[in-house]
């Protein structure tokens, strides 16, 4: 037995190194640089996908990029998040550029604002890397695709909508969105206002629209000052994810629950709490978590010349099955969903 350990263990060892290298090339993880160097996890050299999101810590783009993860794990590719601590246009162009240095195949972005970020996006595009922005555009000749999440027509009225019944259409309302230059946000608040001027809402006024650049303890204290400022205040919508949780322990926290009404976009888990507890009713989202992974698909798509990001292309996203690409450049994920508490127990996100 010795004596076969003896002959076989060099040929062994090699075997062993072999099998290391390579899982080593075709496990996909990732990492939360903050404002650091970027660091990258395994996987193979010729599939290196890099996540930038509006900021990290946010646990929207946390489960976004686990949807990432798990398409780098199924597409045997690297995928990397790095970001701003906070929501900030300006830091997003930093990181943009180190990307760029860094030869990244993707850099997969979500947009503080549409334009800042074009100049760094075209000149990385200029240089070979492809560029898909998620969740919120940048400028459409700044990237190849857009993965949107829903139709934001049907996002900014329904909110309208929710509101509305819950408010009897009656009385003044708010608004707490992110970043003032936010593309997503900006882009349903305007459908917000044009559902707002049908003659239903003729009794309802939107007396503010404030933004809490989605940072927690910001849209927090902006939540008590609309509520200080407007005493008459009868509802908000909050159509961001970090805002409508603080807003929700706003409300809360002054026994305003079931008086201020509240809705707009959150992660049932964030959510759950005030929904069983009355302070809200209604609020909707997509699976961040499905958006991240057909980002993901769609960058893979995009390095593999698979396709070049023109309307009618279309390519193989996973569990998602085939998606196609839409006019300029957009991929839908789908519908969006409505949780209440009938409901909100059968998610988990
Ligand atoms: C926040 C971000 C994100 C938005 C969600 C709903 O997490 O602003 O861009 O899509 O909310």
């Amino acid at each position: 037995m010795k004596k076969l350990f003896q002959t076989l263990g060099p040929v062994f060892l090699v075997c062993l190194a072999f099998v290391l290298v390579s899982c080593g090339g075709s496990t996909s993880s990732g990492s939360n640089t903050g404002s650091g160097s970027p660091t990258t996890n395994g996987g193979s050299s010729s599939l290196n996908i890099a996540f930038l999101p509006k900021a990290i810590n946010n646990p929207y783009f946390d489960i976004a990029a686990t949807g990432g993860k798990t398409a780098a794990t199924e597409l045997k590719g690297t995928f990397k998040q790095v970001g701003p601590s906070t929501a900030s246009a300006s830091d997003q162009v930093t990181w943009i550029n180190t990307l760029t240095e860094q030869h990244s195949n993707a850099i997969v972005v979500s947009a503080n604002d549409p334009n800042a970020l074009a100049p760094a996006l075209k000149q990385a595009m200029a240089q070979g890397i492809k560029v898909v922005s998620y969740d919120s555009d940048v400028a459409p000749d700044a990237r190849q695709l857009f993965i949107s999440q829903a139709s934001p027509e049907d996002l900014g009225r329904t909110e309208v909508q929710v509101l509305g019944k819950e408010l009897n259409y009656t009385g003044s309302i708010a608004i707490l969105s992110a970043a003032s230059t936010a593309t997503n946000q900006n882009t349903w608040i305007g459908f917000m206002k044009d559902e707002l001027a049908l003659p239903k809402y003729k009794n309802m006024s939107l007396v503010k629209i404030d933004y809490g650049n989605d940072d927690d303890q910001t849209s927090f204290n902006d939540t008590l000052n609309l509520m200080q400022a407007y005493p008459n205040l009868k509802g908000i919508i909050s159509p961001t994810t970090v805002g409508i949780a603080a807003a929700a322990r706003a409300i809360e926290s002054v026994n305003k629950g079931g008086k201020v009404a509240l809705t707009g976009l959150g992660t049932p888990n964030q959510m759950r709490k005030y929904v069983k507890d009355g302070t809200v009713q209604q609020f909707e989202l997509w699976d961040p978590g499905k958006l991240g992974y057909l980002a993901y698909y769609a960058a893979t798509a995009l390095i593999q010349g698979k396709i070049t990001g023109k309307q009618g292309d279309s390519f193989s996203a996973g569990t998602l099955g085939t998606k196609t690409v839409g006019a300029n450049g957009v991929v839908l994920l789908g519908t969006p969903t409505v949780f209440d508490k009938t409901n909100i127990d059968q998610f988990n996100f």
